[in-house]
């Protein structure tokens, strides 16, 4: 595979841009491979500055569960461009955007959009602290809820990823306020809380993690945390980052049935342009300036584009696309487990609906934990397989392969083909 202009354009990029990237985990550096540089890409498919194009299962890391630029949305973009590109004053799509929202996901009375899921999820975390009159917060080992101080502790993700889970730069005082708990372990929270009796303000969770690879909570794991939050009078925060309008059009709040206090949101919110939003019950989101005091800002929050871009991409799903999605979803998932067997490699493949999580280990994941006993020199090798044989997969062992809508069942078994191969070479 030619890649000498993303080879000299990665060049260039590591000599103004650090590690080369906007964004860790896009460096390539856990799967031992340099990143390539994409000139456009349509559907399900990326192509490379060198003309290389992939089956694309990052898909910008979630927010294109309908494919990259659908014709009805760069239609919707470019008319609304031509109306402006930021008011920096409020417009009818933000009430829009946040009524639809609300309709999908009742529990969120109240909406404040951002330009980033960090935003969403640091910003509900200073309602909650607000709120409550606490400081401290719960999260757990290998949960990722963006780069804010109090969430770089033990995060997953790129942080994962890159074997740093505690950044440097984050105070102790940030970290101290931050305390950890075991996912699917509803015995853990329970010793967190007891241990900091009447000091946490918001346990926040991935209600279907994402970030330490596709962890889906165990039976009554969620359901548990509400009542533990209601005991103990903390906040149940839920960051749907990933799973909101991916688990279903309602997010995992809907799948599961639980009512968190507050939900962040990111991602297929925004359709690929800069969206966060977070809410939850209005006498909590009542107290966000300029309603109450807690203070929040953001000069592109609600800007037009991005607006319009959530519309037409909430206005989309539908029950035939879920039934799409899970149909492909588990399909990959059943080869990927196949071309494993077949080959006599150690996989645990997790996955739900259109995320799925090849997992290098014999080991069934649940948690952090389990996790990260994924051989992650295999996992690489498995990447770099795929990579020559036309498949883009997430360039980490610790991240969600998204499927969407432009995604076809010849694309999926195009893939486990390629896995099969792949799998074989591991063994040899
Ligand atoms: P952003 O600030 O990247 O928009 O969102 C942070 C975030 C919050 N919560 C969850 C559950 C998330 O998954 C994320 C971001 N996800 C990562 C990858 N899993 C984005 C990719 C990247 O960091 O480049």
């Amino acid at each position: 595979m030619k890649t000498t202009k993303s080879a000299r354009l990665f060049k260039r990029a590591l000599g103004i841009l650090p590690g080369g990237v906007d964004s860790p985990v896009r460096a390539f550096k856990s799967v031992g491979a340099s990143p390539l540089f994409i000139s456009r890409a349509y559907g399900a498919r990326l192509e490379d500055v060198d003309g290389n194009v992939f089956i694309d299962y990052v898909m910008s890391w979630g927010p294109l569960i309908h494919g990259h630029a659908p014709k009805g949305l760069v239609k919707a973009l470019q008319r609304a461009t031509t109306l402006g590109t930021s008011y920096g004053a409020p417009s009818p799509l933000e009430v829009e955007l946040a009524t639809r929202v609300r309709k999908l996901m009742p529990s969120l009375e109240r909406v404040r959009f951002v330009s980033s899921g960090t935003e969403a999820a640091m910003s509900a975390v200073r309602v909650a602290r607000a709120a409550t009159g606490r400081d401290k917060i719960i999260k757990f080992e290998g949960c990722y809820h963006g780069h804010a101080d109090a969430f770089l502790v033990q995060a997953g993700s790129g942080a994962l990823t890159l074997g740093t889970p505690t950044s440097p730069g984050v105070t102790k005082a940030a970290a101290a306020d931050t305390l950890l708990a075991t996912y699917n372990n509803l015995a853990s929270v329970e010793r967190v809380f007891k241990a900091n009796k009447r000091q946490v303000a918001a346990l926040c969770v991935e209600p279907i993690a994402g970030n330490m690879g596709v962890v889906p909570p165990a039976a009554g794991f969620l359901q548990g945390l509400r009542a533990l939050c209601d005991t103990h009078g903390a906040l149940l925060l839920f960051d749907e980052v990933i799973s909101g309008f991916r688990a279903s059009a309602g997010g995992a709040q809907q799948v599961y049935g639980v009512r968190p206090d507050l939900t962040c949101l990111g991602k297929i919110i925004g359709g690929g342009l800069p969206v966060g939003a977070y809410g939850g019950r209005a006498d909590l989101m009542e107290l966000v300036s300029p309603a109450g005091p807690v203070y929040q800002a953001g000069t592109l929050s609600g800007n037009p584009l991005a607006m319009t871009a959530g519309i037409w991409c909430l206005d989309q799903l539908s029950p035939k696309l879920y039934k799409h999605l899970a149909v492909l979803g588990s399909r990959l998932a059943a080869g990927f487990a196949d071309a494993a067997r077949e080959a006599g490699v150690d996989l645990q493949v997790n996955a739900f609906g259109s995320v799925v999580t090849p997992f290098f280990t014999s080991r069934q994941v649940k948690d952090y934990a389990s996790a990260t006993t994924a051989n992650t020199d295999l996992y690489a090798r498995f990447f770099r397989g795929m990579l020559a044989r036309g498949i883009y997969p997430p360039p980490s062992q610790f991240e969600a392969w998204f499927v969407s809508a432009a995604h076809t069942r010849r694309d999926v078994d195009k893939t486990i083909a390629a896995a099969r191969e792949v799998m074989r070479e591991l063994t040899q």
